[in-house]
């Protein structure tokens, strides 16, 4: 029977149906939103449009403001590997054959090694000071790194997932989310891709089946539910 202590249940409007949670054991995740993707002369501009990651950011900077006045974990990602590049698999490196490769040297550093200009989160979403920033060497936020750990030392059950990109990175840690047993919910305007049809069926596979891999709702019904529930 639930106390007084009990946080309260709040229900969020999403697709499939709404999705129930609590703030107390509710985390906000941002996916990779570094300089290498988001910025012309990165990884992401191995012959794409960067210019179309740009739309996910002001929903971020809301999203990530809504959560921080919510008093939720916010944890960011950062994907990349070592100077040496010890922690990338061979078959990574391998693939990806445009004019930039991990590594490599550009205009914002070398692609995706840790502590480079390019590999750094772009100043509008700028992590706070407490705000975990996990390094990743994979796609998805789980593997290698510790946030199943800090999840679990902070109770979270529910994961709002955002950044780049919808398909690759969003995807991989919300499959990965999902499969922990993390109730995850995608913010469908806060996520974003190279590809748009890419990025429209990304949705469109987390919430088919009544919800086979989580919910999606846009930043507006989120920050929405986040302030009414801190107020
Ligand atoms: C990619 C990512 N697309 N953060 N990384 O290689 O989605």
């Amino acid at each position: 029977m639930a106390s007084d202590l009990t946080p309260a249940l709040v229900e969020l409007p999403a697709t499939p149906y709404p999705l129930h949670l609590r703030l107390a054991t509710t985390a906000l995740i941002l996916i990779d939103m570094q300089r290498d993707f988001l910025e012309p002369g990165g990884f992401g501009a191995t012959g794409q449009r960067v210019s179309l990651l740009r739309s996910a950011v002001a929903p971020c900077q809301r999203l990530l403001a809504a959560a921080r006045s919510a008093g939720l974990l916010v944890i960011h990602t950062r994907e990349g590997h070592g100077p040496d590049l010890a922690d990338a698999h061979p078959a990574k490196l391998a693939r990806g054959k445009g004019p930039l490769r991990i590594g490599d040297h550009g205009p914002m550093g070398r692609i995706l090694i840790q502590g480079e200009h390019g590999h750094d989160i772009i100043p509008e979403l700028a992590p706070a000071p407490g705000e975990p920033v996990l390094d990743k060497p994979g796609k998805g936020a789980f593997y290698n790194t510790d946030l199943a750990l800090i999840l679990a030392n902070h109770g979270i059950h529910t994961l709002i997932v955002a950044g780049v990109t919808t398909e690759v990175c969003v995807h991989a840690t919300t499959r990965e989310g999902n499969d922990r047993g993390y109730e995850c919910l995608v913010v469908s305007d806060a996520v974003a891709s190279y590809f748009p049809e890419f990025h429209r069926v990304a949705l469109e596979m987390i919430v088919a089946q009544g919800g086979i891999l989580g919910w999606v709702a846009d930043s507006a019904a989120v920050c929405s539910v986040l302030t009414q529930a801190n107020a």
